[in-house]
């Protein structure tokens, strides 16, 4: 239209497009018409305007087309199908999995509670892949071979097989989270072993090798144990339930702390001798009987490597969380020792009101007694996840490690919980009261993976100081033994207490300290048996004198009145199974046969249990003192059980330590 109106009326000459507009196109000018049919109408005008054969053309290319479209939906339908269930699972599974969609995460992991363990975190790395979400850990229970269901099988390995076909149906059963053990208990999915900081490794799972391997048969002297075992065990059934320790003449009790000490002593003993029926009936006495809510004072470490350290290791074989409760409870109970000017603990602690308190007499502590509940604190900690009972403990050693008053690596009896000084300087001994410091260095750097030098470098110079100070050859059988150094003199007195160290000495070995350790050890170990061997009954006294001069008619050992009782102790048993477990020299294994056989001559009460005596001299009347100590059935069997053995899984000394009460407690990384 514009163009058409210049025409018209301009003469000057102007070069023009001429556009013309169709009446429909004019109508659309200024407003543009999208609709259906104005488009409908268009199109139809178009196919209209094409030839016969350019619409044959197109209907047959729609027709192609279509018929390409349905083949393919045909083939392609079920990848599509089921690439939609799988992203649909996928989801499904996220919020207890989350992990499985953690390849490339979008973002960080929600942050755990406090209490889990920050290594938990799944792995951001690009190196490596994520780790699957974090299945908490039973505890190191079902590894470990679970007692027999009857003592009239005659491998442990049945039984293991037993177990593992109960866990297994269960697993089927049950939800993941919950495992039944052959007890019925229930090992709850919060039995966390998990370090409680960053600070303590977690460890691997302990010994699951055994379970692999051809079963080890039980041997006629393990069976004289179990034997031995129930035989004590049906003295402190029918005369003692319950209580602390079993006067099998009387045919009754003494209480110490009362609180059941010879049954949790001998707990996981039972487990290890796999005497399932009377484990259960302690067990029920544990759950309902067992109170630490008591107003009785308990002696710290007393409590600590018998009671707190028995329900941990039972805990640890049986995965039963009972007693991980009842370790806590009994641990939290024991921490009022610690609040001292100098944090050296108290020796005594009154469970029931929270008090502690040292002995009436004196402010001082015991040098071996505040250091040797190391390994049970701090697994409480790596169990818990608290740190406070680690700190407290770790505090003590880091304070001796820096005292003044030390002899070569030789420590003093007593230690003051006013100042933290030693007291009492210039006597040194590795019998009571120092002992146990010298066997939980080695222990704690054993439990720890290795790591902490201060207590290996204290081991390594306290074991020099005794090899310069304490060591002496006695006459005439010139055996090794360990003295005593009071103020420069020299004794020749040595406690059966000391009768640990072998062992000590060899599992130092054994974990790369130097071979003269093992030298050492096998001397001492025979001079230990020669405390036995050298006397009327066959059984050791408490302590005894070397000879150090050759005199006619003497022996090496020399006993005072004042020393011929024997209270079934077990140091020389422990390193027995220490000694045979690193060499295989089966005399150690026969030496301690000779052993249970004088127990069982001398000790033994027809009535049930076994008593200590008074007199190892005397053959025909060794004066029974009426009193089974826990550590009969906590230590002596156990070790006994287990020197017998020759299936080193039993209790693999590379996952396991023994803490001073012989309740094995878990490596935190084992070798
Ligand atoms: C036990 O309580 C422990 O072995 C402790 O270390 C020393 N005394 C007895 C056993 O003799």
């Amino acid at each position: 239209a514009a163009g058409a109106a210049a025409a018209a009326s301009s003469p000057p000459r102007r070069d023009f497009i001429s556009v013309t507009l169709s009446p429909e196109e004019a109508v659309g000018v200024g407003g543009y018409n999208n609709s259906k049919a104005w488009r409908r109408r268009s199109c139809w005008r178009k196919w209209k305007q094409l030839s016969r054969l350019q619409q044959s053309v197109i209907l047959f290319l729609f027709a192609f087309l279509a018929v390409c479209g349905v083949i393919s939906y045909t083939s392609m339908g079920e990848p599509w199908k089921s690439l939609a269930n799988k992203s649909m699972d996928d989801q499904r599974t996220e919020p207890e999995n989350p992990g499985l969609k953690l390849a490339n995460p979008a973002v960080l992991p929600a942050p755990q509670k406090a209490d889990a363990n920050p290594g938990d975190y799944p792995e951001l790395s690009p190196q490596k892949p994520p780790k699957l979400p974090h299945v908490r850990r039973g505890p190191s229970n079902l590894q470990i071979k679970p007692p027999r269901r009857d003592v009239r099988l005659k491998t442990r390995q049945d039984t293991t097989r037993v177990v593992e076909e109960l866990v297994q149906a269960d697993k089927e059963e049950k939800t993941e989270k919950s495992v039944i053990s052959w007890r019925g208990a229930v090992i709850e999915p919060d039995q966390s072993t998990e370090p409680p900081s960053s600070k303590i490794k977690e460890p691997e799972k302990p010994s699951s090798v055994e379970d692999q391997k051809e079963p080890v048969p039980i041997n006629e002297r393990q069976m004289a144990v179990i034997e031995a075992f129930r035989h004590a065990w049906k003295g402190y059934k029918d005369f003692a339930w319950g209580h602390d320790e079993l006067k099998p003449l009387s045919k009754s009790y003494s209480e110490w702390f009362g609180l059941g000490l010879t049954l949790i002593d001998a707990l996981d003993t039972m487990w290890i001798l796999g005497l399932k029926e009377e484990f259960e009936e302690a067990r029920k006495w544990v759950a309902n009987d067992l109170v630490f809510d008591k107003n009785v004072d308990v002696n710290l470490f007393e409590s600590t490597i018998r009671i707190l350290g028995g329900l941990l290791s039972t805990y640890h074989l049986s995965g039963d969380s009972l007693f991980l409760e009842k370790a806590k409870d009994i641990g939290n109970r024991l921490m009022p020792a610690f609040k001292t000017p100098s944090k050296i603990p108290y020796s005594d602690v009154n469970i029931g009101r929270g008090t502690a308190h040292p002995p009436r007499w004196t402010s001082d502590s015991t040098v071996a007694e505040v250091t040797s509940i190391q390994l049970e604190f701090r697994e409480l900690s790596r169990l818990t996840g608290d740190e406070k009972f680690q700190k407290a403990v770790d505090e003590v050693m880091k304070h001796v490690h820096t005292l003044s008053g030390k002899n070569d690596g030789l420590v003093p009896m007593f230690i003051n919980t006013n100042s933290g000084q030693f007291t009492h300087l210039g006597v040194y001994t590795l019998g009571a009261r120092a002992d146990s410091y010298y066997e939980y260095l080695l222990k704690q750097w054993i439990q720890g993976g290795k790591k902490e030098n201060e207590l290996l470098e204290d081991y390594m110079r306290a074991i020099e100081g005794v090899k310069k100070h304490l060591l002496q050859r006695s006459q005439p059988k010139k055996l090794t033994f360990v003295g005593e150094l009071a103020h420069g003199h020299f004794s020749a007195k040595m406690d059966h207490l000391v009768c640990f160290l072998p062992g000590t000495l060899a599992l130092g070995a054994h974990n790369g300290l130097t071979a003269d350790h093992m030298k050492l050890a096998e001397a001492l170990i025979e001079t230990c048996y020669q405390m036995y061997a050298q006397v009327e009954t066959g059984l050791s006294p408490e302590i005894v004198h070397f000879n150090l001069h050759a005199q006619k008619g003497h022996k090496d050992v020399e006993i005072k009145p004042a020393d011929r009782h024997n209270l079934l102790r077990p140091e020389t048993v422990e390193s027995l199974f220490y000694m045979y477990r690193f060499t295989g020299d089966k005399k150690y294994q026969d030496w301690g046969w000779e052993i249970l056989q004088n127990f069982n001559k001398y000790t033994r009460v027809p009535t049930g249990g076994y008593t200590s005596i008074n007199n190892v001299q005397n053959p025909s009347n060794p004066e029974p003192r009426d009193k089974m100590e826990s550590f009969f059935l906590g230590e002596t069997l156990k070790y006994m059980f287990l020197l017998f053995s020759d299936d080193i899984d039993l209790i693999n000394l590379d996952k396991y330590v023994f803490n001073t009460e012989a309740h094995p407690l878990p490596i935190w990384v084992p070798a």
